[in-house]
């Protein structure tokens, strides 16, 4: 029995017996893929949808959980997964049949698992460091610019940038599965909780991007969709200049070594008034809200695409 009903958290067991339904259920359109493991052995499975199977569209990635803490982050993904697939709205139907689809929604699955278990404000992985230090920071351990700000050097930080770049079983085994796909890849999207944002890169800079008025004029337009639902008010900015410098993130390595067109890290509800502990009858609420700013966003991508393209011809 798979009870998805989005008014209660899931643990990991039941979000992937869920995927590995979902494979069953939409045969043609849905595959379970293996996008890396951990250093407990778990696997970080996820899915790609294809509505038009044998007909490459623009990729699509979607992550979620790599803070084992952030709650809402993963519930918001599955929600839209299951959206994807079964809703009939046209704008939904558009952006979900015109592209390819990854979609992880726990990349840190110990870490995850531990916050059911141990501790619910965990936020690392759990591989051990020392005597008495578990887990380093997945989101300060990836390949650029690493550990050269925002992060920390002592294994015990819930900052620990690792002892190395891709120290992480995780982050290494995800970033080569990222690399084998990344040339199809148009938007890299994070989920994160909590705070109302939508973040561009980079973090570990104040610097903007050459295309960052386009992207952020993409990211306003997504927050302008998410609020007319139910009023709620998101911040569109440069990750260093939003909320701090962070080196060493997911979407830093994604956008400086995929070149992928966008990439947004959102911060989802609240802003502080539950945090991280987000009642559970705010997950469809706010996947309902995500889920308008995303497609917003794409649609958005899509024609910045179409114009660059006309640009060079
Ligand atoms: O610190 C983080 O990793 C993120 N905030 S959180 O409270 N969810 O931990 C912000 C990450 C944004 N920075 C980059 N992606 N560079
Ligand atoms: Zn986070």
């Amino acid at each position: 029995k798979v009870g998805f009903s989005w008014t209660s958290y899931a643990r990991i067991d039941q979000i992937y017996d869920w995927l590995i339904m979902l494979s069953s259920q939409y045969p043609r359109i849905v595959t379970v893929i293996e996008g890396g493991r951990t250093s407990e052995g778990r696997r970080i499975l996820g899915v790609k949808l294809s509505f038009q199977p044998g007909n490459e569209r623009r990729g699509v990635w979607l992550d979620s959980l790599i803070h084992a803490r952030e709650w809402i982050a993963g519930a918001t993904t599955t929600f839209i997964l299951n959206e994807l697939l079964t809703s009939t709205d046209p704008g939904v139907r558009e952006v979900a049949d015109n592209h390819d689809w990854y979609i992880f929604p726990v990349i840190n699955p110990d870490g995850y698992e531990y916050t059911h278990t141990t501790n619910r404000l965990w936020r690392k992985t759990r591989k051990q460091y020392g005597v008495v230090c578990y887990g380093a920071d997945p989101n300060r351990n990836w390949g650029f610019r690493w550990n050269t700000g925002g992060s920390s050097s002592q294994p015990c930080s819930d900052t620990y940038a690792g002892p190395n770049s891709f120290s992480e079983i995780e982050t290494d085994t995800l970033s080569r599965y990222l690399r084998s796909i990344g040339q199809n890849i148009v938007a890299y999207i994070s989920f994160h909780s909590y705070s109302q944002m939508i973040l561009l890169p980079y973090g570990h800079t104040a610097r903007h991007l050459d295309n960052y008025n386009q992207v952020r004029g993409i990211g306003l337009r997504g927050a302008q969709s998410l609020a007319k639902r139910y009023g709620t008010q998101y911040v569109v900015g440069n990750v260093a200049e939003t909320i701090y410098v962070a080196t060493g993130s997911s979407m830093d390595w994604v956008k400086d070594t995929l070149k992928v067109p966008v990439a947004l890290t959102y911060e989802l509800r609240d802003k502080g008034n539950n945090g991280f502990l987000l009642p559970a009858d705010q997950i469809i609420p706010s996947g309902l809200e995500t889920l308008d700013s995303l497609v917003t966003i794409l649609l958005q991508t899509d024609r910045l695409l179409l114009n660059r393209n006309r640009t060079v011809v």
